[in-house]
């Protein structure tokens, strides 16, 4: 019998499975949260191809606005022709006039929002709370009426009146709405309050009608964090980007999503894991935003190993320092070599080149690559053979 457990985070996943296993859908965004996003405007070839990557990838659903101008009208209507797997939403404002524009791009699901904060109330509708709901029931009738699936957003709802917001849910849940999106539109959530504020709504709404949507804005980086703490209190979809733009600083990623879901909480689900880099590659093509190499999951210095106690062990066994094998998002596993290679490093240099690697010529090459002074001198992929033999082991799991 092994003195150790054969999967190194064995430990690590008994400690993170608190929740049942029941599916978390994702719902991208990218072509309308993330056309909010200061910089960031698709061509309509670029929507459609971003449609068919997303479709591929395995997203549950695809959010567009088909209201921001003629240009997004037409790639909404022509994304929904597709026949694509994922349900193609419509985004729109709680308006008739609206929803008039998503039946015209024959959408079969549309969603619709309305800030009912207070601060929303007043400051951008200017009508009263029992306004909002007059109005809010009567988009949702009207859409009903016309026979099609329908999500309403409350818009800034972690700043609501829980009072105000319960009676919403319920309303709209009454209606017939399939799902409800619970943003925390300012991002202003700890995970633990996240939880308690879509606990509070499964405690009073029949869940049996409308299922929850978490949309969480990532102002103090806890966007995922929060997501995630609203699933486990029950709500069963998460909206994301490529690479989490939108509004300010964004929302999830889709890439951190997606790993979080099928490693960290060992979700069943369908993704194409080894697409998300690609995915990074193409919003960056198409925004000419650089991705941040320390970026989780897609950013180039992912899966980069520098430090010569980290080098030793990754070249024994990769899992010693990564959860996932980087091929298996798309991304690649790099060895840096440099001042703090160590004799291991050195070694492993030294057998790359084709060289003797004695303990004392390693010793010599680590005391030389300190000694330059230069940092980081190169960065190099593992031997191909030791790569294809870590992929091997890493599928065969
Ligand atoms: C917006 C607001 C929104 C809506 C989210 C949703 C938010 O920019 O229109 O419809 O689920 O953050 O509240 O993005
Ligand atoms: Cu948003």
């Amino acid at each position: 019998m092994s003195l150790y457990s054969d999967d190194p985070n064995h430990f690590a996943n008994i400690y993170n499975r608190t929740i049942s296993n029941k599916e978390i859908r994702i719902l991208d965004s990218t072509l309308r949260e993330g056309e909010q996003h200061p910089g960031v405007a698709f061509t309509n070839k670029q929507r459609i191809q971003i449609a068919w990557l997303l479709d591929s990838f395995g997203v549950n659903q695809i959010e567009i606005s088909p209201v921001v101008s003629h240009d997004h009208f037409e790639a909404t209507k022509t994304i929904i022709k597709q026949g694509l797997k994922a349900d193609i939403l419509a985004h729109v404002r709680a308006l008739k006039s609206d929803v008039e524009v998503a039946i015209d791009c024959d959408a079969t699901w549309v969603a619709t929002y309305m800030g009912i904060s207070d601060i929303h109330l007043s400051t951008k509708l200017k009508i009263s709370r029992e306004e909002a709901k007059i109005r809010a029931l009567e988009v949702a009738d009207f859409i009903k009426s016309h026979g099609l699936k329908s999500r309403f957003t409350m818009e800034d709802a972690s700043r609501t009146d829980p009072s105000f917001l319960i009676e919403m849910c319920k309303e709209m849940n009454s209606r017939g709405i399939e799902r409800i999106s619970i943003p925390d539109t300012v991002g202003i959530m700890r995970p633990q309050g996240m939880y308690n504020l879509v606990k509070m709504i499964f405690d009073n709404i029949d869940t049996k009608i409308s299922a929850l949507d978490v949309h969480c804005h990532n102002d103090v980086g806890l966007a995922l964090a929060n997501a995630l703490a609203g699933c486990e209190a029950g709500a069963s979809q998460i909206h994301t980007t490529i690479d989490g733009f939108g509004e300010r600083t964004g929302i999830p990623s889709l890439a951190e999503t997606a790993v979080a879901l099928s490693v960290i909480y060992g979700m069943p689900n369908d993704f194409r894991l080894h697409m998300l880099k690609d995915l990074s590659r193409t919003i960056v093509a198409y925004t000419h935003i650089e991705t941040p190499e320390s970026k989780p999951i897609v950013g180039e210095s992912a899966y980069k190993h520098k430090a010569g106690t980290h080098l030793a062990a990754i070249l024994q066994n990769p899992s010693a320092y990564e959860i996932l094998e980087p091929r298996l998002v798309g991304n690649r596993r790099k060895i840096v070599f440099g001042e703090l290679a160590g004799k291991n490093g050195a070694a492993y240099l030294l057998s790359l080149l084709g060289l003797e690697s004695s303990k004392v010529e390693a010793e010599k090459m680590a005391k030389g690559l300190k000694e330059l002074r230069m940092g980081d001198i190169l960065e190099l992929y593992l031997d191909e053979r030791l790569e294809r033999k870590i992929l091997n082991d890493a599928l065969s799991k």
